[in-house]
């Protein structure tokens, strides 16, 4: 109960038409799905050091890199709420090498790709992590295959990531508004707390792995130095409390591409083109330091990108610094 009396909860938010915007039948129920599961993630990242599920699986996922214990729980709780749903045709996940399929007849269904839990190498540490989800509506009457994940940002509905920090946050963007939601433990609901998000007109950081610093290219070493004279840094290594902290304040993430990693680090498909769609849909811009994020036309499900991520006249500066300006 706020000050003000009763605070409307994301249930209530999305049954309502979702903020304003079209009442699209079932994207409410796939919001839903991603709400209750982040709300299962939330309890078991609380509880893995004492359930000794911290630490690696053993396993490498497709892109070669150790699978925390937590990332197979995430992405299993996610794939479980979200096949359930009723109106989710296809999941892309960081965690699967290929497109989970939901068998049966899915017509008005919903394409979501998602990384069930970023940043997850910060949980033994208890540093925020968090979830990213992508929304595609499905073509009509399509048979979805795995080309049907590969869609460009611009085409997505919706986007939704959720921060597991000092509290557990949910922040919703759709083509009409961007709003964050508060897990009420008392009453186990997500409450609007932070709504019709904008990203504030002034930049205050900048979030970026200064040890990456000696293999940019010196147009990327310019466009670093220049928000070093100008902003306060801000690392925390998990892309999403990174990207939240400067959606709510004003900042720069940056994540662009170096002679070690010439795509970039992050993943195009579950990453940047949720949290593009965010930053856009709030006032910001999201760039590869060549192009716009939401434009890109994929190629691999798990590709990957560079990303520059924020107040839009900053991303606009450094893309000009980085391209000889
Ligand atoms: P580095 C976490 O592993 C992650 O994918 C993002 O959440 C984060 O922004 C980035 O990698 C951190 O990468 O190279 O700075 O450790």
């Amino acid at each position: 109960m706020s000050a003000v009396g009763h605070r409307t909860t994301l249930q209530e938010y999305v049954s309502s038409g979702l903020g304003g915007g079209a009442q699209d039948d079932g994207l409410d129920a796939v919001i839903m799905a991603i709400a209750d599961g982040s709300i299962q993630v939330q309890r078991q990242v609380q509880q893995a050091a004492l359930a000794d599920a911290l630490g690696a699986t053993g396993e490498t996922n497709v892109q070669g890199e150790i699978i925390q214990r937590m990332d197979q729980v995430s992405s299993d709780i996610f794939v479980e709420t979200l096949s359930s749903s009723g109106h989710v045709a296809a999941i892309g996940c960081e965690e699967i090498e290929k497109p989970v399929i939901i068998e049966g007849e899915v017509a008005d269904g919903y394409i979501v790709l998602m990384d069930p839990l970023d940043g997850s190498s910060n949980i033994d540490v208890a540093v925020s992590i968090g979830s990213i989800f992508g929304i595609w509506k499905k073509r009509p009457g399509e048979k979805v295959n795995e080309d049907s994940l590969l869609r460009p940002g611009d085409e997505q509905v919706a986007a939704v990531y959720v921060v597991y920090g000092s509290s557990t946050v949910l922040v919703l963007a759709t083509k009409t508004d961007v709003c964050g939601f508060t897990l009420d433990f008392r009453s186990g609901e997500f409450a609007v707390t932070h709504p019709n998000i904008k990203i504030p007109k002034e930049c205050l950081y900048y979030s970026t792995n200064e040890g990456n610093h000696k293999v940019l290219d010196e147009p990327t070493q310019k466009a670093v130095a220049n928000l070093r004279n100008k902003y306060s840094q801000r690392y925390v290594g998990s892309l999403v409390a990174d990207f939240h902290r400067n959606l709510l304040k004003g900042g720069i993430f940056a994540y662009p591409a170096d002679r070690n990693r010439k795509d970039g680090r992050l993943r195009l498909m579950y990453e940047a083109n949720p949290l593009g769609f965010v930053a856009e849909q709030a006032g910001g811009a999201a760039s590869t330091g060549y192009q716009r994020i939401l434009d890109i036309i994929p190629e691999q499900l798990h590709q990957r990108t560079p990303l520059i991520l924020g107040n839009k006249d900053v991303v606009e500066e450094i893309v000009s610094v980085i391209n000889g300006g």
